[in-house]
């Protein structure tokens, strides 16, 4: 009997360091809101989708915060440029940290052609008085 628990152990054990292997650790739960660099307000994340849409039509912040620009797809293969704050960014190029110094609203723009909506494809950023 408990030789018979012992290689169920064992197996069991087995088939898990197999699948750590395979497929590497499992991600560590989403506990409550993500740490922050030293220095950084907030993580700003421009989701784009396949329907020419973002995440958001407005994603604000104010003058003096120090802000993490974090792009990715949800759907298709898109980009985005925000021309007047110098960003630019892709799936290769996902992340950037700016530090707003001036009120102002600024154009999020597709930068991949990416289909029939791609000419509008925008969102703002408003960046209000602190
Ligand atoms: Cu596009």
């Amino acid at each position: 009997m408990q030789k018979w628990i012992m290689f169920a152990l064992v197996s069991v054990a087995a088939v898990m360091a197999i699948s750590l292997l395979a497929f590497g650790l499992p991600e560590k739960p989403n506990t409550g809101p993500e740490e922050l660099p030293e220095g950084v307000n907030s993580i700003m994340k421009i989701i784009a989708s396949d329907d020419f849409t973002f995440n958001q039509e407005e994603f604000t912040a104010k003058v003096g915060e120090t802000v993490i620009l974090e792009f990715s797809n949800k759907s298709g293969m898109h980009g985005i440029d925000i021309t007047d704050l110098n960003v630019k960014l892709n799936k290769d190029n996902p992340e950037t940290q700016v530090t707003f110094d001036k009120e102002g609203e600024y154009l999020i723009e597709c930068n991949i052609p990416c289909g029939q909506g791609h000419k509008t494809m925008h969102a703002k950023l408003i960046i209000t008085a602190a």
